[in-house]
């Protein structure tokens, strides 16, 4: 629910990292997304582990200017935005744990009065990552939130790429207002998964769809829109918030925008990829 306490489903797109692609946090790009691919919120991907990210060499104040200006956007179309510390090659959330807790504590500070932001601790713990060392992280972190905004979602991860909700399920953490996250790339993850969601839905967990591909988990390969299809039917019946990877043009297939087209906004139709394509008119379609 929002702030009002009335019923509100989130969908849109997640950029790709911000390091690396961050021409696409600009004003006319979010306008783009709003006006043209009716979207109400864009989640902002700050890669943690990654070559460049923020607590592996990345430029810190470079990054946190870009996640500013993206929540400067967002706002001023009238969007919702998903500040993302996307844990992927660290694995443990708490490998990167001091810097989690340096910048959530910095961004919060800022922005507490902001209703319209949503925190999200750890994109996809996997590997040794277990729900126990998730939740010992989440512990650490949510106070940290809120202590300068008392009541913003936050959204949180699961072992196995954000897939382990039922973990989460069994073993909840201790707050309010606090979404879990299920990711999905349709070519890979099917039916198992789908129901998985159900059951854990029925049980009462509140699930958070912050990205998902209609691709394969690679991010590439080929597209399969009859299982995305599946898959977005189901999110519509239970009204979950969902977005899709990723906002830029590098030639993979998740890439929402053609790789030969270098434009940061204002996108033809013929610019978008496959993908992009599908997705724009889908969220078109939309009330
Ligand atoms: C992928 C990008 C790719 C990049 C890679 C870095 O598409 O260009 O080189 O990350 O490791 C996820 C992750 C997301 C992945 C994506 C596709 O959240 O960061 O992006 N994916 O592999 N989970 C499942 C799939």
């Amino acid at each position: 629910m929002d702030q009002n306490g009335e019923k509100i489903q989130l969908y849109g797109v997640s950029t790709h990292g911000l390091a690396w692609f961050p021409q696409y946090v600009n004003e006319d790009a979010f306008r783009t997304l709003h006006d043209d691919w009716n979207i109400n919120c864009v989640r902002l991907a700050l890669y943690t582990d990654e070559y460049g990210g923020y607590a592996n060499g990345g430029d810190k104040e470079n990054l946190k200017s870009i996640i500013r200006n993206g929540i400067a956007y967002a706002t001023s179309q009238d969007m919702y935005v998903i500040v993302d510390w996307h844990v992927l090659n660290d694995r443990d959330p708490n490998v990167h744990k001091a810097d989690a807790l340096a910048f959530f504590e910095e961004i919060t500070t800022e922005y507490a009065d902001y209703t319209n932001i949503i925190y999200e601790i750890c994109n996809e713990p996997n590997g040794h990552a277990t729900w126990e060392s998730v939740k010992s992280y989440a512990n650490e972190v949510i106070p940290v939130i809120r202590a300068h905004d008392e009541d913003a979602v936050i959204l949180v991860g699961s072992p196995t790429w954000s897939q382990d909700i039922d973990k989460a399920a069994a073993d909840p953490l201790d707050f309010d207002n606090i979404m879990y996250t299920l990711h999905f790339y349709a070519d890979t993850h099917r039916e198992s998964l789908r129901s998985r969601l159900e059951t854990c839905i029925d049980n009462g967990l509140p699930v958070f769809i912050s990205e998902f591909g209609t691709c394969d988990a690679s991010g590439n390969g080929g597209n399969n829109f009859d299982q995305t299809s599946k898959w977005l039917e189901l999110i519509e019946n239970y009204n979950l918030s969902f977005f899709s990877w990723s906002l830029c043009n590098k030639a993979e297939t998740s890439a929402v925008i053609s790789p030969s087209c270098s434009k940061t906004s204002d996108w033809t139709e013929g610019e978008l990829s496959e993908t992009g394509k599908w997705l724009r008119n889908y969220f078109r379609g939309k009330d």
